[in-house]
């Protein structure tokens, strides 16, 4: 009996429950509890972390789970490195749903860093008005270059900022490029930095940036493990009925 288990969280991972629950097929939802109000599913949701790799071992076992689809963020690694363990441990049948990573195309000026650490001693220099699209989690590490203007788009109003100099915008995406043009001109960005996450929630800012002639600073995803990876909805349903 199909009890697939989704690590949810982006575009792909949404498509891919309205796609499972068309189709009856028994699954769980499952969010970190990231943000204050995550979209609703078609489908029973958990919200939390599992507890570390054994949690997710617990839990698969409870739940009699047949299936993992880690359909998260290309940089949720911690997540993905511990469903590659999990799943090992427990026999149980694991794919990934990625995206591939963006590339640049005629027009971009994309410059690259390997990681977040990276990103900020690239932004070491003089006061730029930088458009810091890599969201709440990583803010911190971005403190050690103050001295830019930084506009922040953030899910939900932060308590307190930790860069001196930031005006925020809530906003969940998927986005749209005439906004993230209209969003980039009224701040008057220099730079945009972003993570390198594909799909197409994310790429607005990216063809607005190539539209106005701005600078990328593109942080590209962490290495992960290999593991049995699908780029589209039908070959995860393929796959999960097809043992
Ligand atoms: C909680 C669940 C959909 C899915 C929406 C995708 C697209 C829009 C683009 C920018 C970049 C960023 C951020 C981003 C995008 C989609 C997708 C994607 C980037 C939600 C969601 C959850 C999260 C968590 C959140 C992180 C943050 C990252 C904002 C839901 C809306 C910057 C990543 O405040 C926080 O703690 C936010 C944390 C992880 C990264 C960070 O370091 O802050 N996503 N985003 C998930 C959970 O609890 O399990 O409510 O939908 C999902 C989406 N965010 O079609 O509706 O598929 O990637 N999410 C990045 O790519 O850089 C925004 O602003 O241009
Ligand atoms: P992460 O750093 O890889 O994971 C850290 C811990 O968060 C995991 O070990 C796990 O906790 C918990 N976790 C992560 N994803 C989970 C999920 N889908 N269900 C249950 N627990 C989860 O992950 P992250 O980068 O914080 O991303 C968290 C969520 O936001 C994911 O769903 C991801 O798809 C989504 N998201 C992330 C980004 C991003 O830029 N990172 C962008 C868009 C969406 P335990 O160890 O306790 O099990």
């Amino acid at each position: 009996m199909t009890n697939l288990l989704i690590l949810g969280g982006t575009t792909e991972a949404n498509a891919l429950a309205k796609a499972v629950a068309e189709q009856g097929i028994a699954a769980v939802y499952s969010y970190a509890g990231r943000v204050e109000h995550p979209r609703p599913q078609p489908l029973p949701m958990r919200v939390g972390g599992f507890g570390g790799g054994e949690g997710l071992v617990e839990y698969i076992r409870e739940n009699k789970v047949t299936h993992l689809v880690d359909a998260t963020h290309p940089f949720a690694a911690r997540m993905s490195g511990n469903a590659i363990e999990a799943c090992q441990a427990t026999q149980t049948s694991l794919a990934a749903l990625t995206r591939p990573a963006w590339t640049p195309q005629l027009g971009d000026n994309w410059r690259h860093a390997p990681d977040i650490t990276a990103a900020v001693e690239a932004l070491a220099g003089d006061p730029l008005r930088v458009f810091l699209a890599v969201g709440r989690m990583h803010l911190l590490e971005f403190s050690a270059q103050p001295q830019h203007h930084y506009l922040l788009r953030l899910v939900d109003e932060p308590d307190s900022l930790p860069l001196p100099n930031a005006e925020v915008v809530v906003a969940r995406g998927p986005f749209a490029e005439a906004e993230d043009r209209a969003l980039l001109q009224r701040h008057d960005t220099q730079l945009v930095v972003s993570k390198n996450a594909g799909g197409s929630g994310a790429r607005a800012k990216l063809d607005a940036a190539r539209a106005l002639g701005l600078p990328v600073l593109m942080i590209d995803r962490p290495v992960l493990p290999q593991r049995t990876e699908f780029s589209t909805i039908a070959q995860v349903l393929d796959w999960v009925s097809h043992p």
